[in-house]
């Protein structure tokens, strides 16, 4: 029997839309766990940190955990191929690799200052204002990789289930019940005005798949 699959999660986690997009697709049933954003403990509990995602396989002494949405993406890979997120082609694959890696390191950076620095008393304005245009400079990165194509990558890959959560903002706005500041940034600070066909096209194509 395959063991149970638990996924602890808060409300409007993009990290968390990643995992239930990605295991949707894969049809792995998950037990969602709902933690209350405002009490971690019992992320700290059984994860031995705060954040949400965090995925536990199995039960009792011998259950994996597993944080990071990355990393649960990658032991999704693993312990589910199918339908694979990533190329076979090792070429194509490093492709998407790198990206998902730039993107999680790189491209999350500005909207993550931008929410510290707004969190300060006197926030610094012309550091958020170069935040901001490094924010917008990357809609034309991903416009340009949806040149003639659905996905980012080609085919639907993890560079799609990894960005989509975050690119969604601008497109569709932010969901009833969600005031999270970073989410309210990512909206504010990539305005699309009447542009970007490929991208709205994309996110209207990822926003149909199902989630877990
Ligand atoms: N690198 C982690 C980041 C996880 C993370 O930041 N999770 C957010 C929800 S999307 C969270 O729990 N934030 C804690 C907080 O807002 O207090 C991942 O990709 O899973």
């Amino acid at each position: 029997m395959t063991p149970p699959l638990r996924v602890y999660r808060v409300p409007h986690s993009t990290n968390v839309e990643r995992v239930a997009l990605a295991a949707a697709l894969k049809g792995v049933t998950v037990e969602w766990v709902d933690v209350d954003p405002a009490d971690r403990s019992e992320l700290v509990r059984v994860s031995g940190q705060p954040l949400a995602p965090v995925l536990i396989a199995g039960t009792g002494a011998t259950a994996e955990v597993v944080c990071d949405s990355p990393q649960i993406l990658c032991w999704l890979e693993q312990h589910y191929p199918q339908p694979p997120l990533l190329p076979a082609d090792p070429a194509a694959r490093a492709e998407v690799e790198i990206f998902c890696d730039w993107f999680n390191r790189v491209w999350k950076l500005p909207p993550n200052a931008i929410a510290a620095e707004l969190g300060k008393d006197a926030p610094d304005l012309t550091a958020i204002a170069g935040w901001s245009a490094g924010m917008r400079r990357t809609l034309d990165l991903f416009e340009a990789l949806l040149t003639g194509r659905d996905f980012l990558f080609g085919a639907l890959s993890l560079a799609d289930i990894t960005a989509f959560p975050f690119l969604k903002y601008p497109v569709l706005g932010l969901s009833a019940g969600d005031d999270e500041r970073f989410h309210r940034i990512l909206v504010e600070h990539m305005p699309l005005g009447d542009g970007y066909p490929g991208l709205r096209a994309w996110v209207a194509r990822l926003d149909a798949l199902p989630r877990a």
